[in-house]
């Protein structure tokens, strides 16, 4: 008799790099034991899903697919509805946009079942019903499912330390897909969040915790990476806020230095947190041992809007971790939010104002800057509402507000348009640096343009001056002329993140 089989599908997010489908390894190290065949399929590279369930349709037992707020969630729709319309293997959404939005995903008929938060404990639990060939889903905690078209979402489990359960198999995996510049590879090393920012997805999960893995296991899978990428050299820990726990920290950095010398990392930290639980030596330590960026969400250069998002640090803070960071010769990295309802020309124009401030203290520091987009119910949300706006209330608006983007009626085109200039033309002038993976080609024009331009941008930095853009608007035309002759598109799966990111194109 044949195996049974069950496929995990990991959508294409961003055509920008992507780094491992950590969600699925995650789910895999669950049911290895359970006699049955688990294959993951990454879309950004095997396009062969729909083949491999054409021809395994009779021993399939379950498709299941992570899901985030992206573009995934269109190519998620495709298999779905491929599967269900080919065979009778049942659908299964899980990851974070069926956990903020159940109803939404379920009700679909390309849905059978979903799975919201962590899906470790009711991934297993499922697959050992559908082996069982039972259907009694009712004691599932955070499993969704429908039984005569009623939709049932039971309640959730609590956040749990899923790094107790057995390792992950990057076996599972062709690692080498996921080397990335040559010399980089993402890493999960904690779970979770103990910071209630009022505006992140993390707030929708009220009891959220923040979870380590033993530095002994990272130090061995660091080993185990690097014994099988030729060439790697550079870890980026993609984990949510990797600084929150000091003794953690401090152990993964001895450790480092112990094993792995000609390492480099880099991380995420909050703020207040890094500034409160390292001191100066500690920072030391955490250079020696390979540090060389630590990011974090700065956010605002409001700091009304910092107090009410609940971010429990101000303006004087980012200034002070920039000047540590740059003391001790790491690099950092910001993401910053602007345009919050009400009043969003008040935090713009501060913010804006506040990158530029930052950009002249170090000009190494890499910026990020996208539209608030009110999607946690806080008290921009509020507002927001009174102005009209309401989130998309079925998978098909989810799908409208990713290629055209979310009505926002209070952000401005000029606002719009100075966010793009900034990120394209002034900080690429100020820093001198290319926008990341600018083509060779287009490498001497921006040579040309940090010449010609940069006396004017550096002087709208003194006066803290982002208006009439006659400038930028000059730069980009020469920059798109160039790019148009030499055939370089750019073509971006996400329209509503109308910000700009470090990542240019790809
Ligand atoms: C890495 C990451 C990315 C990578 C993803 C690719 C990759 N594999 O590296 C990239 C860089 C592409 C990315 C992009 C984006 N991301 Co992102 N990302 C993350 C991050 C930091 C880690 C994801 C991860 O691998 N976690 C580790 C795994 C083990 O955990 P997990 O994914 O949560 O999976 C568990 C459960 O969710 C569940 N699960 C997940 N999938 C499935 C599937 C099934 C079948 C089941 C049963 C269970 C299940 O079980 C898993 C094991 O417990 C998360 C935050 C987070 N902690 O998850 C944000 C996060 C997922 N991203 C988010 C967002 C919004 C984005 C962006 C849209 C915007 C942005 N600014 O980041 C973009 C989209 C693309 C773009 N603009 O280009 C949001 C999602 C919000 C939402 N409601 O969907 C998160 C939660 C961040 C946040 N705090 O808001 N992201």
């Amino acid at each position: 008799m044949l195996r049974k089989k069950i496929v995990l599908f990991y959508p294409i997010a961003t055509n920008f790099k992507q780094g491992p489908p950590y969600a699925l390894l995650f789910l895999e190290r669950v049911v290895r034991d359970l006699g049955v065949d688990m294959v993951i399929f990454d879309e950004k590279h095997n396009e062969n899903i729909l083949d491999y369930i054409e021809d395994n349709k009779s021993s399939i037992i379950l498709l299941g697919i992570s899901v985030m707020l992206s573009n995934q969630i269109i190519n998620a729709r495709k298999i779905a509805e491929y599967t269900k319309k080919n065979s009778k293997i049942p659908v299964l959404f899980g990851g974070w946009f069926p956990t903020a939005f159940p109803e939404v995903v379920l009700a679909e008929d390309f849905v059978d079942l979903i799975i919201m938060k962590q899906g470790e404990i009711p991934f297993r639990e499922l697959i050992v019903k559908l082996l069982d060939d039972t259907k009694d889903f009712e004691t599932i905690k955070g499993l969704g499912y429908k039984n005569n078209n009623i939709l049932i979402i039971n309640e959730s489990n609590n956040w749990t330390n899923v790094f107790e359960f057995p390792r992950i198999d990057f076996n599972k995996i062709n690692i080498n897909n996921y080397f990335e510049n040559n010399n980089m590879f993402r890493y999960i090393a904690t779970q979770g969040c103990n910071c209630n920012c009022n505006f992140c997805t993390f707030s929708m999960i009220k009891e959220i915790r923040h979870f380590t893995n033993q530095p002994e296991k990272i130090i061995e899978d660091i080993t185990y990476l690097k014994n099988n990428i030729q060439g790697l050299t550079h870890f980026s820990f993609i984990d949510d806020n990797f600084f929150s726990n000091r003794t953690f920290v401090l152990k993964v950095c001895d450790l480092l230095v112990k094993y792995h010398t000609n390492i480099t990392w880099n991380a995420s930290a909050h703020i207040k947190q890094f500034l409160t639980l390292y001191n100066e030596d500690d920072i030391k330590i955490i250079k020696e041992s390979g540090c060389s960026m630590i990011w974090c969400g700065a956010e605002s250069g409001d700091n009304k809007i910092l107090e009410k998002i609940n971010k429990n640090f101000n303006r004087n803070d980012v200034i002070k971790i920039l000047r540590l960071l740059r003391k001790n010769q790491i690099a950092a990295s910001f993401n910053l939010m602007v345009a919050f309802p009400p009043n969003p020309a008040k935090d713009f124009n501060k913010t804006l104002k506040f990158i530029m401030h930052l950009l002249l203290i170090d000009r190494s520091l890499e910026v990020a800057v996208n539209f608030y987009m009110p999607f946690t119910k806080n008290e921009y949300y509020l507002e927001a509402t009174k102005l009209g706006f309401s989130i998309p209330k079925t998978y098909a608006a989810f799908e409208k507000m990713l290629s055209s983007g979310l009505e926002m009626k209070w952000i401005k085109n000029n606002m719009r348009r100075q966010v793009a200039f900034l990120g394209e033309f002034y900080l690429p002038v100020i820093k001198r640096k290319y926008p990341l993976n600018t083509k060779t080609v287009l490498k001497s024009v921006w040579n040309f343009l940090f010449i010609v331009f940069y006396p004017i941008v550096y002087l709208r930095f003194i006066i803290r001056f982002y208006g009439l853009n006659f400038d930028a608007f000059l730069g980009m035309k020469i920059v798109n002329y160039f790019k148009k002759r030499n055939g370089i598109k750019l073509n971006n799966l996400n329209n509503f993140m109308v910000g700009f990111d470090r990542y240019m194109e790809d």
